[in-house]
């Protein structure tokens, strides 16, 4: 029977280095012998992704609600692939998951149990890596863009919402180290966790 993948996912707050470092990871996996393949959401691809896009580059206005609901669709979309790929052993690194989905929107003013329901029963995270960073720390690797959400106090209150959501598969690393340091404490951690989940048996998903 083929052994499934890891579901890896990404998070933290804008410029933390998630993108950075999870190509590195994708790389280090596949150097390893590690089928494995890089996710990211929003997927601005689809059709819910295009207008996320759209939304994100402040070409056209959603209501709260509705955005948040089509961050879920665009998630939801890609679950059958994804079970499918995790199934038959493919390792699964994700760039931003329902986390930055509830975080954004929580941060927006909705509530946050609200802003949970619609991801519920999505695949769970083996693990989630939360790259930590200061919003001061995020400012000095260059000047917020044009995007709709890169502001700094919306930017303070995310980070704020995302402590609220972790659990025993969050595991903090502190972003503000160089890249090398940040790459390699990624690396400790997934090796540890590949470690003690091979010593325990890794757990089925929840579909
Ligand atoms: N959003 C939402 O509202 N609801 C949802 O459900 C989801 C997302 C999934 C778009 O996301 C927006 O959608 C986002 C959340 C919201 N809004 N905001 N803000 P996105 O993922 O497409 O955003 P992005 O454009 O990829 O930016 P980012 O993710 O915030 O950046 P990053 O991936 O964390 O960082 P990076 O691109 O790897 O690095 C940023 C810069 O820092 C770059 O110049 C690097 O070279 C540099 N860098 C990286 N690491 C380091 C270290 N260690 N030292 C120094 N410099 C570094
Ligand atoms: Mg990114």
């Amino acid at each position: 029977m083929v052994q499934r993948g890891l579901l890896i996912v990404v998070e933290g707050c804008d410029r933390s280095g998630k993108s950075t470092q999870c190509e590195n990871l994708v790389a280090k996996l596949q150097q390893t012998g590690n089928d494995t393949e890089l996710v990211k959401f929003p997927d601005r691809t689809t059709q819910t992704g295009k207008m996320i896009d759209s939304y994100l580059q402040q070409k056209s206005d959603l209501d709260d609600h509705a955005i948040h609901l089509l961050f879920s669709a665009n998630r939801w979309e890609a679950m059958k692939t994804l079970s499918e790929k995790l199934s038959t052993g493919t390792t699964l690194v994700v760039d931003r998951y329902a986390f930055s989905g509830v975080a954004f929107s929580s941060a927006k003013g909705l509530d946050l149990e609200w802003c949970r329901n619609p991801d519920i029963g999505l695949l769970t995270p083996d693990i989630v890596l939360f790259l930590d960073l200061t919003i001061d720390e995020a400012e000095k690797r260059g000047g917020f863009g044009q995007e709709r959400y890169e502001k700094r106090d919306l930017q303070i209150k995310v980070r704020d919402e995302f402590t609220k959501l972790q659990d025993d598969t969050w595991k903090f690393i502190d972003a503000s180290q160089s890249k090398d340091q940040v790459q390699q404490d990624i690396w400790d951690t997934i090796k540890q966790f590949k470690q003690k989940s091979t010593k325990d048996g890794i757990q089925p998903l929840q579909f």
